[in-house]
């Protein structure tokens, strides 16, 4: 016999279900507001119920029923205003995919000191285009060491330093208003131990019973840390934690990040439960996209790496399309930094389309974009670029330059090795090249997470510091200050041409160095990837429209990217990126299309020389002009193209 597909199983749990909730629905909601909770029932009860049952057993309708009732809670208590967004997102779907699309990534303190002040930094974001606003974890953290907020406490209240709910509730609004988004941090993979679910958990409640990984001795985390990577060697090493107060005797709990931060059990369904109350509770404050943090490490299988596993995926999908069901307005980014091949999987992109994030990180065009700039060279960008699967058209990448972690080095031996690179070397040179240490770098950053054992390590410090602006302005140098400028802006014309969400990390649009300041605090002085999380230079800021100051030069290029990019429709993230094979090393090209828009190509040469390519890599892609170039149109020589050194050029075709 064949067995049924899990998709008919779905439909036959529907029909079970369905009748209870209609009733409660129309009971408990106005016709109208019951009539599209129903319809979006329909719509995603499959996204519910396959992985559901994959994760915690085919016989899953109570389980599937109680998370539709916590469904159906949450759009009762949907504020109208947030209804309202509901309704316009539900016309419009797509929104988030839009080229209009700018994020901005600040921590409330460093930006505005509260969120009650960060309502005039409002026109600071309007200025530049911005329509989407992160906002670092604000929730409640742990007291004392944090990892910077990503240790909760409290997943309901806001910290308090920063202001209240009340206060998240009504920025929200006032972005609204101002057609900006908020995004805001949700931790999945594990709560502060001083979170109640953790406190729950240690005294023995069976409410919380089976909310961690615990075990009595030594043997499950050995053998699990055969195969698992170290995440902060250096700070933290090993994955679990002995808690004495755990169980009978202690016991050794996991903890994948730092010793505080204890990753929940996701094989338990209460879990699971417990975190889709909390984010649509969140999602009715205002949140319309949260961040999953540290996603990839949710499922833990034995003689694995402890990440990507395909719980990750069940976990994600179903609560994606329960958050669907209750809040539509609400959308996922993935924060996956993982190899390229296991990448696109957060993006829904499977064997199957299965929708799970609508944006993920595009950590792979980031790491590329710092390679290319300290080799000068961008054949290993087209090598691995090309290779990169295309995501689902109802998803987009969240593309940057900076962000408030370190860089990982994720190139992959494979994409290595085809441009005839010896992998750990080049990632022993980009450390190198990046902490200033190789000879003659322009980099100012540091080393961050040395593994004495395997010797890896990962890169701290400011784009502009990264840039070589930092360095030249401590020489005085002016060509080596044009050249840090022009740097920033070459790969933020990468990441605002790509299509997709280009973030923008508060602080570059000043070309902000790095700050260390955070030496001088116990709590943050062992963590250096505090050097690029800058307070707000309000001095630098004063300057942005001065064309002689470092910040006016750069400020002016990204609100010319900005706004150039907000007509190109080429740039809606719905078309596909594909990376052209050009006949310079030094050269990144790329052409974009949008089935109801010209092509799009942009071309930025990473060597400081000029260069040329053949004309023919834009054959038949149209009559392209150029949009902005950080030189004006490339002019022509007997067929090829010539570019400044490190130069930007998007072409559009009218
Ligand atoms: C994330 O990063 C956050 O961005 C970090 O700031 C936190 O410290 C951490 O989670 C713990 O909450 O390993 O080096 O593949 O790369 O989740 C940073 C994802 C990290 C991981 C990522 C993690």
């Amino acid at each position: 016999m064949i067995a049924p597909l899990p998709d008919a199983a779905a439909a036959r749990s529907l029909a079970r279900l369905r009748p209870a909730v209609a009733e409660d629905a129309h009971r408990l909601l106005e016709h109208g507001d019951a009539v599209g909770f129903l319809a979006r029932l329909d719509l995603w009860f499959a996204d519910v119920h396959v992985p559901v049952s994959s994760l915690y057993g085919e016989q899953c309708d109570g389980l599937v029923g109680q998370l539709l009732q916590v469904a159906l809670a949450a759009t009762v208590a949907r504020p109208a205003d947030l209804r309202d967004v509901d309704r316009r997102r539900e016309v419009d779907p797509r929104w988030y995919q839009h080229q209009r699309m700018v994020g901005y990534v600040a921590y409330t303190d460093r930006f505005a000191g509260t969120l009650e002040k960060l309502s005039g930094r409002l026109d600071h974001l309007a200025e530049l285009g911005v329509t989407y606003l992160h906002l670092m974890p604000l929730l409640k953290p742990r007291e004392g060491a944090n990892d910077g907020g990503y240790a909760v406490a409290d997943y309901r209240a806001v910290d308090p330093r920063v202001g209240t709910m009340d206060d998240l509730a009504k920025l929200a609004a006032e972005l609204r208003g101002r057609d900006m988004s908020l995004c805001v941090d949700l931790v999945l993979n594990h709560t502060a131990r001083e979170h109640p679910w953790a406190r729950g958990w240690l005294a023995g409640d069976p409410e919380y019973a089976d909310f961690y990984h615990a075990y009595p001795d030594r043997t499950m985390p050995d053998a699990y840390e055969a195969t698992v990577n170290d995440v902060f060697p250096d700070q933290a090493p090993g994955s679990f934690t002995w808690v004495d107060e755990a169980g009978d005797n202690g016991a050794w709990v996991w903890t994948s990040f730092f010793p505080y931060q204890w990753d929940l059990n996701w094989d338990n369904p209460r879990v699971f439960a417990a975190v889709l109350e909390t984010i649509l509770w969140l999602a009715n404050r205002g949140i319309e996209i949260f961040r999953l943090d540290a996603v990839p490490f949710m499922g833990k299988r034995l003689g694995t790496s402890c990440m990507n596993q395909p719980e990750v995926h069940d976990i994600v999908q179903a609560m994606h399309a329960l958050t669907k069901i209750a809040a539509p307005a609400v959308v996922f980014k993935a924060e996956a930094i993982v190899a390229p091949d296991d990448l696109v999987a957060y993006l829904g992109g499977h064997h199957r389309y299965r929708p799970e994030c609508e944006l993920a990180y595009h950590n792979q065009l980031m790491v590329m974009l710092w390679s290319s700039l300290a080799t000068k060279d961008a054949r290993l960008a087209v090598q691995s670029l090309r290779r990169l699967r295309p995501i689902p058209a109802e998803t987009s990448w969240a593309t940057y330059v900076r962000c408030h972690d370190d860089i990982g080095w994720a190139v992959g031996d494979v994409d290595a090795r085809a441009v005839g690179y010896d992998p750990p070397a080049h990632r022993d040179f980009l450390n190198a090249f990046y902490s200033g240490r190789y000879p003659m770098s322009f980099a100012r950053g540091a080393l961050f997470g040395e593994n004495p054992r395997s010797g890896d390590a990962r890169i701290s410090g400011s784009a502009a510091a990264l840039c070589g602006i930092s360095e030249a302005k401590e020489r005085g140098d002016a060509a080596a200050l044009d050249a840090g400028i022009r740097r920033l802006v070459l790969l933020h014309a990468v990441t605002l041409g790509w299509g997709g969400v280009p973030l923008l990390y508060m602080g570059d649009e000043l070309a902000q160095g790095n700050d260390a300041s955070y030496r001088a605090d116990p709590a943050l002085a062992e963590d250096n990837r505090w050097m690029h999380r800058p307070y707000f230079d309000d001095s630098a800021a004063a300057r942005r429209h001065d064309p002689g100051t470092v910040e006016g030069r750069v400020f002016s290029w990204f609100r010319a990217l900005v706004r150039t990019r907000a007509g190109l429709s080429a740039l809606h993230a719905a078309g596909e990126s594909a990376v052209l094979p050009t006949d310079s090393p030094h050269v990144l090209a790329w052409r974009r299309r949008h089935p109801r828009s010209g092509h799009f190509v942009g071309l930025v040469n990473f060597s400081n020389e000029s260069t040329t390519v053949d004309v023919r890599v834009l054959a038949g892609l149209g009559r392209l002009d150029t949009v902005l170039a950080s030189d004006g149109p490339p002019p022509l020589e007997n067929g090829r193209l010539r570019l400044a050194g490190l130069s930007f050029v998007w072409l559009a075709e009218e």
